[in-house]
């Protein structure tokens, strides 16, 4: 799916490390048959290359871009500097600080550069990815359909929980 078709929405990640917690958007957004791309970039290792990819991104068919970082994690806010798409932030759980230190750098964005930051890990790459489809599916209403059938689908899941 990832190559074949242009990608609408691409996962950014600081390192391969995040790998592990970002492929749960990778999969939320399969499960969606949602075109998309997954790059690892890093804000401080590769700055440029972070830029240049970024910029390019809107051209490309590009509509959101998910990015997750851990530490000092800029990746979504640099990202979100070089382009006017939607960047909803990932803030990855750190060793030392359990990924307060991610959320910190993620949701602190100065007024005029704006990052929808998601929670810490799996949850927040899950919704990241349910985000971003919500986004899409305001001009495509299959999509719409189909995140309304899995909010159905979840809601029953939950009221048909039986206890021991
Ligand atoms: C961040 O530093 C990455 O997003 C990752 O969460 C963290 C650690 O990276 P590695 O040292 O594991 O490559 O840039």
């Amino acid at each position: 799916m990832t190559k074949k078709t242009s990608p609408l929405v691409v996962v950014l990640m600081g390192s391969k490390s995040d790998w592990e917690c970002m492929r749960h958007a990778a999969e939320t957004l399969t499960r969606f048959e949602v075109p998309h791309e997954c790059k690892v970039l890093s804000a401080h290792r590769t700055p440029r290359e972070t830029a240049e990819y970024v910029s390019k991104a809107e051209a490309r068919g590009v509509e959101v871009i998910i990015a997750a970082a851990g530490g000092a994690a800029h990746l979504a806010g640099v990202a979100a500097a070089h382009t006017l798409l939607p960047v909803f932030g990932v803030p990855m759980e750190s060793q030392s600080l359990k990924g307060l230190d991610s959320l910190l750098s993620t949701v602190q964005m100065p007024a005029g550069i704006p990052v929808g930051a998601l929670a810490i890990g799996k949850p927040g790459a899950i919704n990241a990815a349910l985000l971003a489809v919500s986004v899409l599916s305001a001009s495509r209403p299959e999509l719409r359909e189909k995140l309304r059938h899995f909010r159905e689908e979840q809601a029953k899941s939950v009221l048909s929980t039986s206890l021991p």
